[in-house]
């Protein structure tokens, strides 16, 4: 592909300089193949604060609406390598509405003139043009452009609104759906999740495991270390409880000293024997806290099954029996 069609084709090169800067003063691109027409035009331009660039055919335009984004052209209707009717079509599909054109040519007739307004011309000027005359097709330009630039800036401010919104609101529910000391899903957000499983499970007929942990004699531990200690524990234990499930696994803070795990496409073995893992790096954690054992029930959805709440109780119960066995191990 030449030059001049890399640059033409709608979705090239990606505009260069923002659309917001190229405003501030308005830039005139002149694009005419005659230099005693263009000296013409900025001879006039350039006095009345105009910024003016000049290009000599449609491949340089193409490159200083890259590069500059110009947002007045004035265009000269023949010109060497592409027509004006051509360049035109091509820069108000590449720039849309934000690009005013005025169509500039010694034989504009009612013909060219259609021809250019077709083409997507703002207006057009007949060559010799007056001073005057140009000045004033420019200050419409002039005023074209500034709405538009006005709509950009208030849609660029409302996306910019939206997009904060948007984040907030994402900050929002990650702060709504986390525990803060621990960093862990809260309950809410597991009960949510489990709900969703749940619905999964049935609808795919997969496995679905649920994994109770409680921390043992934690009242002890903290009576006997302080709540602070207590408190690193916890978040020491959470660490672990992270490390060790897969992505397919949920953990949560519970409540106090007790935590939840969601094994989706687990049956009660798997998580059984996850939950075992999980005991055995508890025993074995050391550091700046108190040591700890946990404790854990473990329960897979049968059919009998009507809830989550019927599988978390189930959990619960195997919980309760660990306790009851005495502690620092896992039932099913
Ligand atoms: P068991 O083995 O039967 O579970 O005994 P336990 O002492 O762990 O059980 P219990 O439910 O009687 O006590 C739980 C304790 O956990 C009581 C509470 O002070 C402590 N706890 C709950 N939340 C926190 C917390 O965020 N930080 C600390 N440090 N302690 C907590
Ligand atoms: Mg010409
Ligand atoms: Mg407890
Ligand atoms: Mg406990």
């Amino acid at each position: 592909r030449s030059r001049l069609q890399q640059l033409t084709h709608p979705e090239a090169l990606p505009l260069v300089g923002s659309a917001r800067d190229a405003c501030r003063t308005v830039r005139v691109l002149v694009v005419d193949d005659d230099g005693d027409s263009r000296a013409l035009l900025r001879r006039i331009l350039e006095p009345a604060g105009y910024e003016v660039l000049e290009a000599t055919d449609a491949e340089s335009a193409m490159e200083l609406m890259q590069q500059f984004l110009p947002r007045v052209l004035i265009l000269d209707w023949v010109l060497p390598g592409m027509d004006g009717p051509s360049l035109c079509q091509c820069l108000r599909q590449k720039f849309g509405g934000r690009l005013y054109i005025l169509v500039f040519s010694a034989i504009m007739d009612g013909g060219h003139a259609v021809e250019a307004l077709d083409a997507g011309a703002n207006d057009f000027l007949e060559k010799p043009v007056s001073r005057k005359f140009l000045l004033a097709k420019l200050k419409n330009a002039r005023a074209a452009v500034e709405l538009t630039q006005s709509l950009e800036d208030i849609q660029y401010q409302s996306r910019e609104s939206q997009r904060e919104l948007l984040l907030l609101n994402e900050a929002l529910r990650q702060v709504a759906a986390h525990d803060d000391l621990t960093g862990l899903h809260n309950r809410r957000s597991i009960d949510q999740y489990l709900k969703e499983a749940w619905e999964t499970a049935l609808r795919y007929g997969s496995r679905l495991a649920v994994i109770m942990l409680d921390v043992d004699h934690f009242k002890r531990v903290n009576d006997e270390h302080g709540h602070d200690a207590g408190d690193r524990a916890l978040c020491a234990l959470a660490k672990v409880l992270k490390e060790h499930v897969r992505s397919s696994d949920r953990v949560a803070r519970w409540g106090g000293e007790e935590f939840v795990i969601v094994c989706s496409n687990s049956g009660a073995e798997e998580a059984q024997q996850l939950a075992e893992r999980l005991r055995s790096a508890a025993e074995g954690l050391n550091g700046d806290f108190p040591s700890i054992t946990l404790s854990g029930g473990v329960a897979e959805r049968v059919p009998e099954m009507s809830s989550p709440d019927d599988l978390l109780r189930a959990a619960d119960q195997a919980l309760l029996h660990a306790k009851r066995d005495g502690r620092n191990r896992i039932i099913l």
